[in-house]
Formats: C-alpha cells, sequence, structure tokens
C-alpha cells in the first residue's frame, strides 16, 4: 500500500498537541497538494473570465474549462458532455433540479418520492417547489439497521409520482443504496430518478449509464477538489425540456426587452461567471482520483470501514447507528448516556476530529429517537492506527464524562 498521505499536506500537523486524526472526511475531503498547485497555477497564470474573450488567456481559461466538462463526464461515464452542468455543489445541483424540472413538470395533484434518510439538501428544495406548485412529498421510510423499504416502494410510485430523489449514499448511517434498483422501478412505471451522490462520488465507482439514473448531482470538495463547485449531470432530453434556473449572462442567446432565449446545453444552465479556478480544481482531483484508482479507494475504505466497526463495537455501552449490509466507510454512533456534544470536544482536545450532532439528517435523528450521534467518516488516506487513536480518546472521554 502506497503512502498517499504524502500527497495530503494539512494531514501532517497536530492540533492541540497531537498529530491530527481528520475523520470528518463526510464533511468535507482535504485536497492534494496537485490540486492546491493548480489552484495556484491558475490564478498565476491564466485567470481570466470565460467564453467571452477572444483574447489569449480567456481562450486558454476557456479550454481548460471544457477539458474539465469532458473530465467529469468520462468520471461518470455520461454519453454527452453537455449533459454536465458546473454548480456550486450538490445543494445547488438538487435546487437547480427541484426549481427546473418542478415548475415543469410538478403540479396540483402530483407527488415527489424521496426517502427518510435523505440529507437536507434533498428534502428541503423538493419542500419549497411542491409548495409552490401544489404537490406532495412522500417518503420512503428504512429500517433499523437503515435499509431503505423496497418493499414499499411499488406502492409508493403511483400515476401521481413524477419524480424520485434519492441518495447514493446515506452521509449519517453509512448505507449504499440500491439505486440501480430503484431507478429500474421507477422507470418501469414512467418516473425519472434523481440520485444524491455527494457521498458516492470520490468512494465508489459512478457510471450514470449504468445506472440508467436522470439526474446525478455531487460536490467537488468531497472528492478532494476546492470547495465553491458541483455537478449536476441530466440527459439531454430533460434538460432540454426544463426552463433555466437562474437568469443572467451566458445562459442567453439573444436578449431584447419584449422577449429572451436561451442558450444552448449545458450553457442553458450556466447564469454568471462559473468557479473557473475551481472547476479546474476538480479535474486535477479526478485526476488524482483516476491515478488513485476507484477499486484501490473503496478497497482501502472498506477495509478501514471493518477494523473502525470491530475496534468500536468493542467499547462498552456504544451503539452504533446505521447497521446495513452495505455500507460507505461512515460510522455514526452513541455512548449510552453521553451526550454526542461532549465526547466529541473531548476527543478533539486529542486531536481526533469528528463530526457531532444531527449531521443535516433531522428526520433520521427523528427515527432513532435521538438528537444527534459522532460521526466518523474515513477517507483513503486514513489509516488503522488513527482508528486506534480515536478508541483510546473515546475510551478515555468516557471515563471523564462518565
Ligand atoms: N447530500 C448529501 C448526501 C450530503 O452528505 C451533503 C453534505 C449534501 C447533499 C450537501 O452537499 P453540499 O456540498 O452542497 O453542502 N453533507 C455534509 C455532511 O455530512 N457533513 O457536512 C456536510
Amino acid at each position: 500500500m502506497q503512502d498517499f498521505r504524502k500527497d495530503f499536506p494539512i494531514l501532517e500537523q497536530k492540533v492541540n498537541g497531537y498529530p491530527l486524526v481528520y475523520f470528518d472526511n463526510a464533511a468535507t475531503s482535504q485536497k492534494p497538494q496537485v490540486v492546491i498547485d493548480a489552484l495556484t497555477q491558475y490564478y498565476t497564470t491564466i485567470n481570466s473570465n470565460i467564453h467571452r474573450g477572444v483574447h489569449h488567456l480567456s481562450q486558454l481559461a476557456t479550454a481548460e474549462f471544457e477539458i474539465a466538462r469532458r473530465t467529469v463526464q468520462a468520471f461518470i461515464n455520461a454519453p454527452q458532455s453537455h449533459e454536465i452542468v458546473f454548480t456550486r455543489g450538490t445543494t445547488e445541483s438538487i435546487n437547480l433540479i427541484a426549481s427546473s424540472f418542478g415548475r415543469k413538470f410538478l403540479h396540483e395533484g402530483a407527488e415527489v418520492l424521496i426517502s427518510e434518510m435523505e440529507h437536507h439538501a434533498d428534502i428541503v428544495p423538493w419542500q419549497l417547489i411542491c409548495e409552490q406548485q401544489g404537490a406532495t412529498l412522500r417518503v420512503l421510510p428504512f429500517d433499523e439497521r437503515g435499509v431503505l423499504r423496497l418493499e414499499q416502494l411499488d406502492e409508493l410510485l403511483t400515476d401521481k409520482t413524477k419524480i424520485v430523489a434519492v441518495a447514493h449514499v446515506s452521509n449519517t448511517l453509512g448505507t449504499i443504496n440500491p439505486v440501480k434498483e430503484i431507478i429500474a422501478k421507477a422507470h418501469a412505471k414512467g418516473i425519472p430518478v434523481m440520485v444524491d451522490g455527494a457521498q458516492a462520488a470520490s468512494h465508489i465507482g459512478i457510471d450514470v449509464q449504468d445506472l440508467d439514473c436522470d439526474f446525478y448531482c455531487f460536490s467537488g470538495h468531497k472528492m478532494f477538489a476546492p470547495m465553491g463547485v458541483g455537478v449536476m449531470y441530466g440527459k439531454e432530453q430533460w434538460l432540454n425540456e426544463m426552463p433555466p434556473y437562474q437568469g443572467g449572462g451566458e445562459m442567453i442567446k439573444t436578449v431584447t426587452f419584449a422577449q429572451t432565449t436561451y442558450n444552448e446545453l449545458p450553457f442553458k444552465f450556466e447564469a454568471g461567471t462559473p468557479a473557473v479556478g475551481d472547476v479546474i480544481g476538480l479535474k486535477t482531483a479526478i485526476d488524482y482520483v483516476n491515478q488513485v484508482g476507484i477499486e484501490t479507494i473503496s478497497a482501502r475504505e472498506h477495509a478501514l470501514l471493518q477494523y473502525g466497526t470491530e475496534k468500536l463495537s468493542a467499547i462498552d455501552g456504544l451503539q452504533i447507528v446505521g447497521t446495513a449490509p452495505e455500507k460507505s466507510a461512515i460510522i455514526s454512533f452513541n455512548i449510552n448516556g453521553l451526550h454526542h456534544f461532549d465526547v466529541g470536544t473531548l476527543i478533539d482536545q486529542m486531536g481526533v476530529a469528528v463530526r457531532t450532532g444531527h449531521h443535516c439528517t433531522q428526520p433520521i435523528m427523528e427515527h432513532f429517537g435521538i438528537s444527534g450521534t459522532l460521526r466518523a467518516s474515513f477517507a483513503f488516506y486514513n489509516t488503522e492506527e488513527e482508528i486506534d487513536r480515536l478508541v483510546k480518546a473515546v475510551e478515555k472521554a468516557k471515563k471523564m464524562l462518565m
């Protein structure tokens, strides 16, 4: 196993006098030096606005931006590069789809189906558009392990259902959902499916043609790229039918005060100046992931998940929240009688970074009747020794609090 840690300079630092153990990768991943360098290189040598200049730098920036689009296309195996729309992140991608698809296809009496384990970013945009259009939000529940109750899917997919939106991987439970099966069932009834891939993109391979999803959303910053850039993939047929999300420069063909005509795909959905440097950073991050190999990443994270699950489970009074058979490297847990925030604060004093709270999934907390969890989320650059540090820190915090 190659030591990939050296690619991530931030991991070398000490926090509160201890070598940093960074287990908050589901919130955001760290950035390899090549991505940091790509940003510096962009701002040092080609910074310019795109698609609008005849001058040298503008053409260079435009070329790099469009290469990045084709890199994303290949990464998720999208059929066409104009089906890749750059956004600020998963949240903006989902808001775009909910607003644009919703204005066109959701009307009084229509239904949107989501799951009980969605991140708030895949709940609230649908609530907003449902309220506006007089549509209803329906919810596919999960069981005590955090596995979706697929046996209820057929009943929930009705002739009123206009779209299904579901997470590929739950950011709180770690469950890898059977999205391909869900898509097949929805398509059998002519219903399109949007997949929230925020927690999947850099952990398991994405193939939008194999999944046959209609939309796929993810964030760059959770996959080693800068913050401020994300992706919305949509099948051409839908993107052509959907109205623009935001109005402004770039998304138009002609503007008069009487009427505006819209630009072709993907520019129709890319109003205003995009985060060009960050998009180039995303391209560099994808090149990096490809170089390491998504199989290597998945295998390494799976080993960490197994090791972490075994070691944490052995702590007296510790319960893991989310025990699906198919899981990504995310472990949410609580310790009898202790508040997640207190434990999280104490282990931070020992240099261990985990997330505490509801993780923007309050319905999951409600399901389990808890206010939050501690959550350790691993990346391929984490190690078994770091998990030992977590376990030791949790044991110590337990002693101090009990
Ligand atoms: N969907 C899922 C499944 C997520 O995990 C997140 C962020 C989002 C959507 C929103 O992504 P954003 O990049 O637009 O913010 N999840 C988390 C988390 O688990 N901790 O911090 C952010």
